[in-house]
Parts: structure tokens; C-alpha cells; sequence
């Protein structure tokens, strides 16, 4: 796998970015203590007159820079991979502010940075000028950072949950869905405790779904106007209502029900777990209308419900290909 990973030092005021100067070349080779990222040579290049906006685009363009003003930074960096070859995939985008300025700037220093708190959701980095779409440090009110994909292409939704391949397993147990699993990039459960935290605000969850084409329609899309979760001490209740979309509302049927894993029986199925019986932990009642974290069956299956099924589109006999969650604050 080869990645590439985009630093970006948070500007307080973005206005300001036209007096930013070049900094000057540097190479960090011990970069392991970042997640995910290990055996990787670091090279930043200097870029000068570029803007804050700018900066962040060029993290998506392949191009790897490197520039500061004072002690605010903007780094994008590419990692080179072991075999000498950089990636032109993927994409991330971290940033912070530099307490300490460039000269005595190490990594230990960005992993301190790494959890101070930066924009509360997309939405807000979206208000910002960051019009990529990406992985980026969220940090919820009251909540802790963490890494998000953030859909910038339609304003700045927050995503908590992608299937997309079939890589990731969501077979997993209440901690992990409490804390969030998968690679930010691809497949992801983003965590109760964050989506909690994100949704303390009013907030609207969008599904989007996609079908391998074997089936009418071949995708489909759900909003919901409302929606909030409860936290742990509430099993994560879920409170939604306000249903638009273009395939029946397979969600509202869950809504005031609590959060079931395979490990952790909440649902109102006697003598049954719905995430154990259906493959997928969710809002179960006895047990779902949806499933996005069912098993990852590629079209359709014999079995009943336990795929990534939406039954009022696809029933319970199709697993799509694609499905997503996000949330934008109202
Ligand atoms: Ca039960």
C-alpha cells in the first residue's frame, strides 16, 4: 500500500495567507509515529506564494510542499514507500498549530499538535475554504479528534460510515463500534462516541447506496432532517425523523431503538441478538428495515437480512455495493 498523507498547520487567519514566505527544505525521515504510516521517507519542498486554500488543494494535485509564516506552517507532504515509488492515491489532510515554531518543529511536536483541537466538523472546515474531499481532523464539541472523510463536493457533510469493498469487517464488537475501526480512505465505522459528540448539534443524516448494477434502481439516497444519537449510558439511542429520498424510508422503523452488537444485546428480539442473527450491528428493534453494517455479500443472497440491505428499495435479498453515511449540521 502507498500512501500519501497531506499536513496542513492551521492558519488562524486565512486572510493573511498572501504575506506567507517559503520556508526552506527539509527531509524527516522518522515519521513511524504516525497511524497508519510506517517505513516512509518524508520530504517536504518548499513552495512559495501560495495561499492557505492553495495549499490544501495542492495536497490533492500529487505535488509535495512544504511553507511557513512565523510560526504558522502548512505542510503537504508525500511519503515514499519503500520501493522509491510515491503514491498518487489516497489523500489526508492533518494540521495544527505550531507552538514552537518551524526551526525546533519534530514529529513528536506534531503528534502533541495532532490532538489539539481543530474544526468541530466538515461542515465548518468546509466554511473555511477547504473544498477537497478528503480525510481531515474533526474534533466534535465536547467530543476527542479524530480523523474523518469529509465530502466537500456537497458542502461539507461529516461521514461516519462507508462500505465500498468488502476490505473492512464489520463483524465487530460494541467497543470497537464505540470507538470507530477501518481505514479513513476506504471502509470506516467513524464510532458511536463521535457520532454522539457531532450530533449534540442539530444535524441531518444522509444514506447514500449504489448497487453493482445488477438491479433497479442501481442507487438510491436517504435524508433525514433530524437525527441524533444518545450516549453510551443510553446505548446510543436513536432519535431521527424528517424522511426524503428516492427509495422508501427503511430508517424511521428504527428510530428510538438502541444500539446492538454482536456482543451486546439490546434489541427487543427475545432470545435473540439481531447484530449475532443479521451480521450487522445497528438500531436494532426485532430487528431492521436496514442493515449498512450487515455482511458484504456483493449483489444478491439467499440468506435473509443480513446484508447491506435496504429493504425498501433492494428487500432482503440484495447486499449493494456501495453504501454511506453522513452528517451535516442543520
Ligand atoms: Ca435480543
Amino acid at each position: 500500500m502507498f500512501f500519501r498523507l497531506c499536513l496542513v498547520w492551521l492558519l488562524t487567519e486565512f486572510s493573511n495567507s498572501e504575506n506567507w514566505t517559503p520556508g526552506i527544505i527539509n527531509v524527516h525521515t522518522d515519521v513511524t509515529q504516525i497511524s497508519g504510516h510506517t517505513n516512509q521517507t518524508l520530504i517536504y519542498k518548499t513552495v512559495p506564494g501560495i495561499s492557505m486554500p492553495e495549499c490544501v488543494s495542492e495536497c490533492f494535485s500529487g505535488a509535495s510542499f512544504y511553507f511557513i509564516k512565523h510560526n504558522y506552517t502548512c505542510h503537504c507532504n508525500s511519503f515514499i514507500d519503500d520501493d522509491g515509488s510515491t503514491s498518487k492515491t489516497g489523500s489526508g489532510i492533518m494540521y495544527g498549530y505550531v507552538l514552537e515554531g518551524f526551526k525546533t518543529f519534530t514529529f513528536q511536536n506534531f503528534k502533541k499538535l495532532h490532538v489539539l483541537p481543530e474544526e468541530k466538523d466538515c461542515l465548518a472546515l468546509f466554511e473555511k475554504g477547504y473544498i477537497q474531499d478528503g480525510v481531515y481532523i474533526i474534533q466534535p464539541a465536547g467530543g476527542t479528534s479524530v480523523e474523518a472523510w469529509c465530502d466537500m463536493t456537497n458542502g461539507g457533510w461529516t461521514v461516519v460510515q462507508r462500505r465500498q469493498d468488502g476490505t473492512e469487517n464489520f463483524y465487530r464488537t460494541w467497543q470497537d463500534y464505540v470507538e470507530g475501526f477501518g481505514n479513513r480512505t476506504g471502509e470506516y465505522w467513524l464510532g458511536l462516541e463521535n457520532i454522539y459528540a457531532l450530533t449534540r448539534v442539530q444535524s441531518s443524516l444522509r444514506f447514500e447506496m449504489e448497487t453493482f448494477g445488477d438491479i433497479l434502481p442501481t442507487s438510491a439516497y436517504a435524508v433525514y432532517n433530524t437525527f441524533w444519537i444518545d450516549d453510551e449510558s443510553s446505548n446510543f439511542q436513536l432519535h431521527t425523523s424528517g424522511f426524503s429520498g428516492d427509495c422508501g424510508d427503511s430508517f424511521t422503523v428504527q428510530n428510538g431503538y438502541l444500539f446492538t452488537t454482536i456482543d451486546r444485546d439490546n434489541d427487543v428480539y427475545n432470545d435473540k441478538n439481531c447484530a449475532v442473527e443479521f451480521g450487522g450491528a445497528w438500531w436494532h428493534k426485532a430487528c431492521h428495515q436496514s442493515n449498512l453494517n450487515g455482511r458484504y455479500y456483493a449483489g444478491n443472497h439467499s440468506s435473509f437480512g443480513d446484508g447491506i440491505n435496504w429493504d425498501t428499495c433492494w428487500g432482503y435479498n440484495y447486499s449493494v455495493k456501495k453504501a454511506m453515511m453522513k452528517v451535516k449540521r442543520n
